[in-house]
């Protein structure tokens, strides 16, 4: 692939955009390579956490590619919308948990894919913003929705109509990233967080990030009935004899994803 490299070890799959030149921009040729990754990483069996980050040390992802999009006609643009919704639908429900590592600028489109991971680390020097009113148009890949969902109305309001950036410790205090770390440190963060999702029952972790995410879309009651039978689901398994098991006997559980 020229746009999205992959790389694995110790259950973690890194992606990262590498479009440097224009701070990771992504065009529609970016977004359907990571289509390909996603769904690449969504079929391999030794992966148990995805690590999200951009190339270089400027940007993780700068928006969606302006130049490609200056010239759309509206049937373009909502193929384009379309296929970037695709993309953040698709990072969002990988059966693993998905850490945006935020190297730098992540700015619309940018941030509206570390919104679709379910943590995000940020360097110390990132920037997050939704600035697509500065250019006559608006958050296009899911921005208005996700942002309020994670940090409520006031903020995303705050963000998306002014199109104003934030640092990294304004995002950190509204909730919008789990942590800021130095930026030598920012893969290492994100790689021992997702070795140590790793480490635990596969199956606990892929019915508990969908008894989160699926309980954000129902109500209380109906969220709480989908956890009971999931939580059922998992004394169907292995994993969970093995993990009382190891307890019990104080070991370490070695899960075997069955
Ligand atoms: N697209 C294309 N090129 C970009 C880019 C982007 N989003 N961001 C940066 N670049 C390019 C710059 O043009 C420059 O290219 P050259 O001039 O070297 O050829 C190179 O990257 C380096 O950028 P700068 O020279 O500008 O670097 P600075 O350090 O001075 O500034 C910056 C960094 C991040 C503050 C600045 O580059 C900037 O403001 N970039 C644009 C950020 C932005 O507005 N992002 C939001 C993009 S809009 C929809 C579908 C999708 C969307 C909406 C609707 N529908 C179809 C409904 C999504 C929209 C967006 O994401």
């Amino acid at each position: 692939m020229a746009y999205v490299q992959m790389e694995k070890s110790a259950g973690c799959a890194l992606l990262t955009i590498d479009r440097p030149q224009v701070l990771n921009a992504l065009s529609p040729a970016v977004l359907t390579e990571l289509a390909a990754a996603v769904e690449e990483t969504k079929q391999a069996t030794d992966v148990k956490a995805v690590v999200i980050t951009g190339a270089g040390n400027k940007a993780f992802v700068a928006g969606a590619d302006i130049a490609a999009m200056k010239e759309m006609s509206p049937a373009e643009a909502r193929a384009f919308a379309q296929l970037g919704h695709r993309v953040m639908d698709a990072v969002a429900a990988l059966p693993y948990p998905v850490i945006a590592a935020v190297n730098g600028y992540a700015l619309g489109g940018g941030c509206e894919l570390a919104l679709a991971c379910d943590l995000r680390l940020a360097a110390s020097t990132a920037r997050f913003g939704q600035p697509e009113v500065k250019l006559g148009i608006i958050p296009g890949f899911g921005g208005t929705q996700r942002l309020a969902r994670l940090v409520g109305s006031g903020w995303a309001a705050q963000l998306i109509y002014s199109g104003e950036m934030i640092d990294a410790e304004t995002a950190l205090k509204i909730g919008l990233v789990n942590a800021v770390v130095p930026p030598e440190q920012l893969l290492t963060a994100a790689r021992t967080l997702a070795e140590k999702i790793a480490a635990n029952g596969p199956i606990a972790v892929r019915l508990a990030k969908e008894a989160l995410r699926a309980g954000l879309e129902m109500p209380l009651a109906q969220g709480c009935r989908h956890e009971v039978a999931l939580f059922t689901t998992c004394f169907t398994t292995e994993d969970q004899d093995i993990g009382m098991g190891a307890f019990l006997q104080k070991e370490k559980p070695l899960f075997r994803g069955v």
